[in-house]
C-alpha cells in the first residue's frame, strides 16, 4: 500500500491535492505537512505535521519512520516574489528539491516523486503561440531558472539513479479553496474574489495579456493521470507541457460581467507585466495527450459560473445574477 508525503500541503495546489490523494489512498495514507498550518478540511481529514523541507535531517528521518513511498513537493516561492528576494528564492527552490532527489535516491522504499515545474521555464526566445514540449527556453526569471534547472535535475536523478520522478510544467492555476501567493497569473484568481467582495477589480496585467490558465480541478486530476501513468508509455523525464486556456484579463472580465453586470475594471500593469510578455501565450501539449492522455473539463465559462458561485458562498456574499 503506498504511503505518500505532501509537502506544501497548506498551499494552492496541495491543500486540493491532499483531499484528492487522500480519497484514492486513503485518509491514514496520505501525510500531509508544511511550514504552516493548513486549512480545517486538510488538518481533520488525516494526518498532519509541521515539517520544514529545508531541514533534510528532519525530512529523511519523516521519511523512514513514515515508511513513506511516494513524496510530492510542492513548495515554492513563486514568480512575483521570487524576483523581490532572488538568492532567497533560488536558495529554497533548488535546496528544497534537492533534499528531496537526495532523499528519495536513499531511501529505498520511495518509489515515485512530483516535482511541479512551470511554463515559466520559458522566455522570450521561446515561441509564444503553442509552445512545443520541446524548444527554446532562455527564461530571464529567478523562478523560470530555478524550475528550469529543477527540471535538468530531475531527468539526471532518472538517467543516474533511475529514479521516478514525475513533472508537470503547470500554467497559471485558479481556484476558491486557497489562494495563490506571489505568482504573475495570481490576478486571475484575485479577479473572482475582488469581483464578488468588491465588484470591481484594479488588475496588475494589461487587458489584453494572453496566457495559459487552467481550473484546478483538471489541474489535479492531470497530476493523479501522469503520478498513476505506465512508466514505460512516459517518454519525458524532465517536465510534462500543460496547457489549459489561453486567456486574458479582458476575457474573464467579460465572463464575469454576464453573472455581475456592473462588474469594473481598471488596469494598472506593475512589474508582473514584464514576467508575463516572456511567457508562452499558449501551450501545445499534445506531448501529455500521447504519453499519459491528459485531457480537460473545464472552460472559461463553466470555470466562471463554479468560481462565483464558490466564493459567494464562501464569503457569505450574494452578488449573483
Ligand atoms: C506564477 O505565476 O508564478 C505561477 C506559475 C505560472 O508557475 N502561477
Amino acid at each position: 500500500m503506498e504511503r505518500i508525503l505532501i509537502i506544501g500541503a497548506a498551499g494552492q495546489i496541495g491543500s486540493e491535492l491532499t483531499l484528492e490523494l487522500r480519497k484514492i489512498y486513503g485518509s491514514d495514507h496520505v501525510f500531509a505537512t508544511d511550514i504552516k498550518d493548513p486549512g480545517r478540511e486538510v488538518m481533520e481529514s488525516g494526518p498532519f505535521q509541521l515539517l520544514d523541507v529545508m531541514d533534510d535531517k528532519r525530512l529523511i528521518h519523516f521519511v523512514i519512520r513514515h515508511k513513506i513511498t511516494q513524496i510530492y513537493h510542492l513548495a515554492a516561492v513563486l514568480s512575483g516574489n521570487a524576483e523581490k528576494l532572488p538568492i532567497q528564492a533560488w536558495h529554497i527552490n533548488m535546496n528544497s528539491l534537492m533534499n528531496i532527489l537526495e532523499v528519495a535516491k536513499m531511501v529505498d522504499e520511495v518509489k515515485k516523486v512530483f516535482w511541479p515545474s512551470s511554463i515559466a521555464v520559458f522566455g522570450p526566445t521561446t515561441p509564444r503561440i503553442n509552445t512545443p514540449q520541446l524548444t527554446v527556453m532562455e527564461p530571464t526569471t529567478v523562478y523560470g531558472v530555478s524550475k528550469l534547472a529543477g527540471e535538468r535535475w530531475c531527468e539526471y536523478y532518472h538517467r543516474k539513479y533511475n529514479l521516478d520522478v514525475r513533472s508537470i510544467r503547470y500554467p497559471g492555476l485558479i481556484s476558491y479553496e486557497t489562494e495563490a501567493g506571489g505568482g504573475t497569473t495570481d490576478y486571475a484568481v484575485e479577479i473572482y474574489y475582488s469581483a464578488v467582495k468588491n465588484g470591481s477589480y484594479d488588475c496588475f496585467l494589461a487587458e489584453n495579456t494572453a496566457l495559459p490558465l487552467l481550473f484546478m480541478p483538471d489541474a489535479i486530476k492531470a497530476t493523479v493521470d501522469l503520478m498513476e501513468a505506465d512508466p514505460d508509455k512516459l517518454s519525458v523525464h524532465s517536465a510534462y507541457n500543460l496547457g489549459g486556456m489561453s486567456i486574458t484579463p479582458k476575457d474573464i472580465h467579460a465572463e464575469i460581467s454576464k453573472q455581475i453586470p456592473g462588474f469594473s475594471i481598471s488596469y494598472s500593469p506593475d512589474f508582473r507585466q514584464t514576467i508575463a510578455e516572456t511567457w508562452p501565450q499558449s501551450i501545445d501539449d499534445s506531448v501529455s495527450a500521447r504519453d499519459w492522455g491528459c485531457t480537460y473539463q473545464y472552460d472559461l465559462e463553466s470555470m466562471t459560473e463554479i468560481m462565483l458561485e464558490e466564493i459567494s458562498k464562501k464569503l457569505n456574499l450574494n452578488t449573483l445574477r
